[in-house]
């Protein structure tokens, strides 16, 4: 397989050693290592139905920020021989190659606030140097894929098909689910009202999708399948959800779920400092509101691919996504502990700011 891939972009699979890399939960991914580095991905087409609208995004990003940004890093992928982004094999898979940006580290787990700052910088730049860019231009990759109220219907429809071995299990977490239900009506107000603004948005915030210097000083973001139109509420969000604490949602000793404060604030600091000026006065009003409803949606995600018999996440014992909804529905519960505190925080740097302005 990888002899036909590379031999697409004119690479002998003889000068290369190939090896997994990185532990993303829809796509495969590869490292290429020979006279040049590659990152190689696999498509998970059945999740991306439509992988050519990637490849058309990115073209497009790719070519507006050159002409209006030039010295931002873009890592778009190789074009193949034939000049296409994305190639695919006799089988009908589909993959892209990456250049591999040397020098560069990915960190799997926030070490300290600096790196949550850098991320949180990062993510906010990419939506700010697009905040010109015609949305219409862009395909959704994913259609409504963090529409909360679809994620909700989802979720319903599959306690009714579940089987009743895996609904008698997964009966305390629905009910927390049904507790937690206010975070729904939230999100349908503002979205029904069209309170927030649609932007250029990553969809997949997570520490891994950001490359760093080795002085840990962010240098890019990666990982651009799910770049589409949508509400900085799902990377402000997802940065809250996978920052926050020490234990991933992969964490099975529930009591590791700690939120640690200091980061939260570095991460408003970080995406501040690139869309301070942009962000409207309601996206900062529900800054801590992006976390709750990220976390919440990915507990639902998890419990309804449990009920459904485990079809769309990896996993690799059963009840992994059971205690996978547990994990986020226990890290809900934390950041809600912490909610008045960061409202608070919000509140005084503010107020420090503007005095510093006038
Ligand atoms: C999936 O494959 P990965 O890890 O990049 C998922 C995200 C979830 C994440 C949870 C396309 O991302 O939405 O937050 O798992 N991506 C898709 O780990 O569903
Ligand atoms: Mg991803």
């Amino acid at each position: 397989m990888f002899d036909q891939i590379l031999e697409l972009y004119g690479l002998h699979v003889s000068d290369y050693k190939i090896a997994e890399f990185g532990s993303g939960l829809i796509n495969h991914t590869w490292k290429v290592c020979g006279p040049e580095n590659y990152i190689l991905q696999h498509i998970n087409a059945g999740v991306f139905k439509d992988p050519e609208a990637i490849a058309e995004n990115v073209a497009l990003l790719e070519t507006y920020l050159k002409q209006t940004e030039p010295d931002y890093l873009f890592v778009a992928p190789v074009r193949s021989l034939s000049g296409k982004y994305l190639i695919k094999t006799d089988d009908g898979e589909y993959y892209r190659l990456f250049p591999f940006v040397e020098n560069s580290v990915t960190i799997t787990e926030i070490q300290d606030q600096k790196e949550a700052f850098e991320a949180a910088h990062q993510f906010g730049q990419f939506t700010y140097l697009l905040r010109n860019f015609d949305l219409d231009k862009l395909h959704y990759t994913l259609p409504q894929f963090h529409d909360l109220k679809l994620r909700f219907e989802q979720f319903e429809k599959a306690c009714i098909t579940a089987s009743s071995n895996r609904l008698i299990i997964a009966a305390n977490l629905i009910k927390d689910i049904y507790k937690h239900q206010e975070i729904l009506f939230i999100y349908q107000q503002l979205t029904d009202h069209n309170k927030l603004p649609l932007r250029v948005i990553h969809h997949d915030t997570k520490i891994s999708n950001v490359l760093f210097d080795k002085d840990h000083n962010g240098l890019c973001v990666i990982d651009l399948d799910t770049v589409m139109p949508g509400y900085f509420m799902s990377d402000v969000g997802d940065m809250l959800r996978t920052y926050l604490s020490p234990a991933n949602e992969e964490e099975r000793d529930f009591s590791r779920i700690q939120i640690n404060e200091e980061c939260f604030y570095a991460i408003y600091k970080g995406y501040l400092s690139a869309m301070g000026t942009a962000l409207t006065a309601t996206e900062k009003d529900y800054f801590t509101f992006a976390g709750k409803y990220m976390i919440y949606m990915q507990a639902i995600r998890f419990l309804t691919d449990f009920l459904n018999g485990d079809v769309y996440y990896h996993t690799i014992y059963a009840q992994q996504n059971l205690i996978r909804a547990q994990n986020q529905l226990t890290l809900l519960g934390q950041f809600i502990k912490s909610e008045k505190r960061f409202k608070k925080f919000i509140q005084y740097f503010s107020f420090k700011h503007l005095n510093v302005v006038n």
